[in-house]
């Protein structure tokens, strides 16, 4: 195409658009309004990072509440892992279902999506999940659904948790042999520790991330 003619196109283009798509004097209205649409919100995980929040003033040792939103076409990956010696609070995609661990320091508690839907959560839909333990009783919600329940063993009652909280997988090999290795692949986003929410993307240290969640 020649220069010339490149710019008969866009003229053309551009008069088009303007009489078809938009009523007279519109056009910098709208651009003006796409100016204050906020960014993406969340983090997409290549399959082989994390991303570490600081707790902030989240208190989990009695009550521990967890909200996210995640889509993953994987099977398998740690989406959520926070503890201290042997305390410790997981989340993760297990052959396409949900499952949370935790650990209060005197036996292990495990809810698994598969105890009331057989449904797989690696779809490549958004699902939301809120997860919380009081003292020794664990809630698992996907979706708004009740998907499990359950109970820690011993008479340990609180959750200790070193400052930093893990999404989508951990810098090294953890300790925790109940819980999967493997780092998530898939997006996580609108993340709320306890009842405040934080923004993903303001992290104390990330590795195979990129900012966003794509809608497609
Ligand atoms: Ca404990």
């Amino acid at each position: 195409m020649s220069p010339l003619l490149g710019i008969v196109c866009v003229a053309l283009y551009l008069a088009t658009a303007s009489s078809t798509e938009y009523g007279a004097g519109d056009t910098l209205h709208t651009r003006a309004d796409q100016v204050t649409v906020p960014p993406p919100q969340g983090i997409r995980f290549g399959g082989n990072g994390y991303v570490v929040l600081s707790k902030g003033n989240f208190r989990p040792a009695t009550s521990s509440a967890i909200r996210f939103k995640f889509r993953t076409v994987s099977p398998d990956g740690l989406m959520f892992l926070m503890g201290q010696g042997s305390d410790f609070f997981s989340i993760e995609m297990k052959e396409g279902k949900v499952v949370a661990r935790y650990d209060l320091g005197s036996g292990p508690a495990m809810l698994s999506s598969s105890q009331n839907t057989q449904q797989n959560f690696n779809d490549g839909s958004w699902h939301s999940l809120y997860m919380n333990r009081i003292r020794l009783d664990g809630i698992l919600k996907i979706d708004d659904t009740t998907v499990a329940s359950g109970r820690s063993t011993g008479n340990m009652r609180t959750l200790e948790i070193d400052n930093e909280i893990y999404i989508g997988g951990f810098y090294a090999q953890h300790g925790y042999k109940l819980v999967t290795q493997k780092a998530f692949e898939g997006c996580i986003k609108d993340v709320v520790f306890g009842q405040t929410p934080r923004d993903i993307n303001e992290y104390l240290e990330s590795w195979d991330v990129e900012q966003g969640c794509p809608e497609v």
